[in-house]
């Protein structure tokens, strides 16, 4: 391969048309031989490569309401669908840290779904896993690449974030993809089956199927996506935002002092708003069931609570504490309206909330 590579700007060096100044001739020839068509400075066949050996294994739900991830027909501005497959997207970029030693490369595997079915859902779903991996500098062995720490992230930027990362070896996820749980209908990542319970209550990851994707595209940078995969601009979802790096160096150094083999959830400041919004959503459910107006008054409020979050997609700041403050007038509102049942059920949801904000 290598002494291919070598030959074949020799080769197009002679085929170019002599019409064509110099300048216009060596970029002719470097867009033919270019091995890093997203201009990002990374071999395109080694991240190819790095995308294929740390594929996630997904657990979806068995009663999943969109089947699997989608493949979206290329070359078009517009997301539209083009079967779902299971079809995962990639992307993978070098990295540097200041205290993290070695070649480093992000990985995002995003699973794009046709529609969020889940509770206010919407058409178009995006979400995504990544990972960070770094070479092993083995003098004179084949060059060898290792996980280092993975990231799956949950209702992003949004009151109900709660987002995860751990260690690779605390995952037995150093060599190959992690096992990511994939709620139900609203597709938020979980790097365990416990962290699925959060989130707002919204998520279910019971009677899980195991999903291997067969096939990764990757979708190139932001400035130079490839494979026709121009929907990734489309505002009809919040694709492009997800192509900036996921781990920080602030979360780097948190998880390579961390001594919890656990996961590390992350945005423990809105625990408490996220504790309030699963009360309602357990208490929703329960009246839901006994059919009382109660019920009612609780969906509106898990509406407008909806509503709320989701204006406060893509934002973290204000936007979050706007969405939090009309979240608790939305809570509030049901209370009122709910009476003695609602307060009743705060009771029995207490020592379950005391649990959660140690
Ligand atoms: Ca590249
Ligand atoms: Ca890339």
């Amino acid at each position: 391969m290598s002494s291919f590579r070598t030959v074949l700007p020799l080769f197009l060096l002679v085929l170019a048309p002599p019409s064509l100044r110099a300048a216009d001739r060596a970029e002719a020839i470097s867009a033919a031989v270019s091995l890093d068509a997203d201009r990002d400075g990374l071999d395109d066949d080694l991240e190819q490569a790095l995308l294929e050996q740390f594929v996630p294994v997904l657990q979806l739900s068995a009663r999943e309401c969109d089947a699997l991830p989608a493949e979206f027909r290329p070359g078009l501005p517009q997301p539209q669908l083009l079967a779902r497959n299971g079809t995962l997207y990639g992307q993978a970029f070098p990295r540097t840290s200041s205290t993290i030693s070695g070649r480093l490369v992000e990985l995002h595997y995003y699973h794009l779904w046709t529609r969020d079915c889940g509770r206010a859902g919407h058409s178009l779903d995006a979400e995504h896993v990544s990972v960070l991996v770094r070479e092993q500098s083995t003098a004179g062995a084949q060059e060898e690449w290792k996980a280092l720490f993975w990231y799956a992230a949950a209702h992003e930027d949004t009151v109900c974030d709660f987002s995860s990362a751990a260690r690779a070896k605390d995952l037995e996820a150093e060599e190959r993809g992690a096992t990511v749980w994939v709620s139900r209908g609203k597709h938020a990542s979980f790097l365990s089956r416990g962290g699925c319970t959060w989130g707002c209550g919204g998520d279910v990851c019971e009677g899980s199927k195991t999903w291997r994707a067969s096939r990764v595209v990757n979708i190139g940078e932001a400035g130079a996506l490839l494979n026709g995969s121009e929907w990734v601009r489309s505002n009809r979802w919040p694709l492009l935002e997800k192509l900036g790096i996921d781990f920080t160096e602030e979360l780097m150094v948190s998880l390579s002092k961390r001594k919890d083999p656990g996961v590390m959830t992350l945005h423990l400041p809105l625990r408490t708003p996220q504790a309030v919004l699963l009360a309602g959503d357990s208490t929703a459910d329960a009246l839901a069931i006994s059919g009382s107006k109660t019920g009612s008054a609780l969906a509106s409020a898990g509406n407008n609570t909806d509503s709320a979050v989701a204006k406060s997609a893509g934002r973290t700041g204000e936007a979050i504490e706007t969405a939090g403050a009309k979240t608790g007038n939305a809570v509030a509102r049901s209370t009122k309206g709910t009476g003695h049942a609602l307060r009743a059920t705060f009771r029995e949801t207490g020592r379950f909330l005391g649990i959660k904000r140690k």
